[in-house]
């Protein structure tokens, strides 16, 4: 559970980071399916290094994986910021290449949306660790960061006047069993990290209550298939296993709901 001081922090800054909230024998089993995951995605090649490896519906594929959708350190805090009725919005499995430039993951400041991600390897400010711009989830910082997007087309584009690693932000330094739980319209980075550097997240949303909420997890769900064909070696047109669709855990029976309802595979 978090407490009150930590909910503020998260809904003030845009992120908290959970220190050790998994044992480094429990980091161990994670890494190792997380891996095979992965593995198993380029079919026996090795990682070549030359681009971002993800698997989408990474977590769905292994059960022990699975079981941090519904563990309390992971369900307790999404349902005490997202409220009663969150949904899933799926997992990716990442072997980065590079710095990851400024961006958010979204723009929707009437609708909560929340990632959490799991660095399975020690990261700090100048080894790929995730920056953040600490409230800038909020307008009008949000939008008056996006001359940032250049980054992405021009790496050496400024802006700011200075380059993406110098900007001004918060680094999540983090150790494997530490966990960074931040909102999806926050704008962050990583700089500097290794070939290879190892992390997967867990996306949820809130319970869509209109039309724009319900096209905003629809564009969620195109995405993913989108970036499987750019980034996954094995080619599918299903995000999820039948497995997880049908789990008997009735919390990510809960979660997964809109998505049978939605018709999503
Ligand atoms: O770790 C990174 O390189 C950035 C992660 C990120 O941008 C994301 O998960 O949205």
């Amino acid at each position: 559970m978090l407490s009150a001081e930590q909910i503020a922090h998260f809904e003030t800054f845009g992120f908290i980071i959970m220190r050790q909230a998994f044992k480094p024998q429990e980091m161990e089993a994670i890494s190792r399916d997380f891996d095979d995951v992965l593995d198993e995605d380029r079919q026996g090649l090795p990682f070549s290094g030359e681009k971002r490896q993800a698997v989408m519906g990474c977590i769905e594929k292994r059960s022990l994986l699975t079981k941090l959708l519904e563990d309390d350190r992971i369900y307790l805090p999404i349902e005490q910021l997202l409220g009663e009725g969150f949904i899933w919005n799926g997992s990716d499995g990442n072997l980065y290449v590079g710095d990851t430039h400024w961006h958010p993951d979204g723009s929707e400041h009437d609708y909560g949306c929340i990632k959490v991600a799991f660095y399975l390897d020690p990261v700090d400010k100048d080894t790929g660790c995730l920056r953040v711009i600490p409230g800038s989830h909020h307008q009008p910082l949000h939008g008056e960061l996006k001359p940032l997007m250049l980054q992405r087309e021009r790496p050496a584009a400024t802006p700011f006047g200075v380059d993406g690693a110098n900007l001004p932000s918060f680094p999540l330094e983090s150790e494997p069993g530490d966990v960074v739980f931040f909102d999806q319209n926050l704008w962050h980075a990583a700089f500097g990290g290794r070939t290879g550097r190892r992390m997967f997240t867990l996306n949820f949303f809130a319970k869509p209550l209109n039309e724009a909420h319900m096209d905003f997890v629809r564009s969620g769900y195109e995405g993913d298939l989108k970036f499987i064909k750019e980034m996954q070696h094995t080619q599918t047109d299903e995000l999820y296993t039948q497995e997880f669709l049908n789990s008997e855990s009735p919390r990510i029976q809960g979660m997964v709901a809109h998505i049978k309802a939605l018709g999503f595979k």
